[in-house]
């Protein structure tokens, strides 16, 4: 406890810190590489993609937050006075920081529950604090599923659940519809759940967002071997390794990759792995999945989700998606 409006939990601690060099042997020690982008939020990862939030060519976090501007009048009725901001991912940033006004105009104090994997949530929330005289936080620090875990059964408050920036679309399609089901059940009835995803455009805008010219996403990608070599006392050469992204038309997802220039051998010690890498074999890094409104809604759909309201941009770039049990 800082001070008596903010406090952490951090239920699954000792299991976080075990997977890491457990996940890596798994998805390296393999002909088809991968690693999973959760890892990719470290302190310097989470500047990172903060930077890429603010790019001219990374048009979701704008037009979100234009989408979350028209919400200022059109989400209080859908709510009441009896409920709680929790969001996945913790953010001190503006589009947080909207939905805090949202809920400060109706109900003059807000308690907000952010649970992310990431200490930088501490950092975000004494910033928010400062910002919020009536607001209390209850910080989450673990996984999605940890967090919604427990969330369950916590207490008879109702919550409104955001799930924002399209970070839905960083999941296989299986995965999201687990995740979709785990938030479904977590959910009592009366709950609402807020969900910000990206829709499917012109292939060379979408390009241009996941390899920006000023090459801030091919560090943050890149940046992910950085912390394998701090954590797991790693000797990923970064120069040896390009950023390599494109739109899969089929599949509708980004698909971003670390590509090995050399032939070249790596070793990871925590994770007890000798990786032999040949040139040009890729290490895939991210999904983002872009949908058609169609498949928004049999998505919530098929979770048994009921859609309350669909808000759209101007240009039909990203959606917002109310939806209760
Ligand atoms: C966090 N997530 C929604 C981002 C996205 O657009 O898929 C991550 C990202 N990767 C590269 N740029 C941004």
């Amino acid at each position: 406890v800082i001070d008596d409006r903010l406090r952490y939990f951090k239920p699954h601690a000792s299991k976080i810190e075990k997977t890491f060099a457990e996940e890596i042997f798994f998805s390296l020690n393999r002909c088809c590489k991968f690693i999973h982008p959760k890892f990719f939020y470290d302190k310097k990862g989470s500047d990172l993609f903060e930077k890429i939030c603010t790019l001219p060519e990374y048009y979701p976090t704008k037009t979100e937050i234009e989408i979350l501007k028209q919400l200022q009048d059109e989400l209080p009725p859908y709510l009441d006075k009896t409920f709680r901001v929790v969001e996945l991912g913790s953010g001190a940033s503006v589009k947080t920081r909207i939905i805090l006004d949202i809920f400060t105009k109706l109900c003059g104090h807000v308690e907000y529950f952010p649970i992310d994997i990431s200490e930088i949530l501490t950092e975000s929330s004494e910033n928010l604090l400062k910002d919020y005289e009536h607001l209390h936080i209850t910080g989450i620090i673990d996984t999605y599923e940890g967090g919604l875990e427990f969330l369950k059964n916590y207490d008879d408050k109702k919550n409104l659940i955001l799930f924002l920036g399209s970070s839905f679309g960083n999941f296989s399609p299986m995965d999201g519809h687990e995740f979709l089901q785990k938030i479904n059940s977590t959910m009592k009835p009366g709950d609402l759940f807020l969900i910000g995803l990206d829709l499917v455009k012109d292939k060379q805008i979408l390009e241009s967002a996941y390899d920006d010219s000023q090459g801030v996403t091919a560090e943050f990608n890149l940046n992910i071997l950085s912390r394998i070599n701090d954590e797991l006392d790693a000797d990923f050469n970064l120069n040896n390794f390009s950023h390599h992204s494109l739109y899969n038309e089929s599949d509708q997802r980004i698909e971003m990759y670390l590509k090995s220039l050399v032939n070249q051998s790596v070793v990871i010690s925590k994770s007890n792995l000798l990786l032999n890498l040949k040139k040009d074999e890729l290490i895939h890094t991210e999904y983002s999945h872009k949908y058609r409104l169609s498949q928004i809604r049999k998505l919530l759909d098929d979770v048994g989700f009921e859609i309350k309201h669909t808000w759209l941009d101007d240009k039909n770039h990203f959606s917002l998606t109310l939806v209760s049990k």
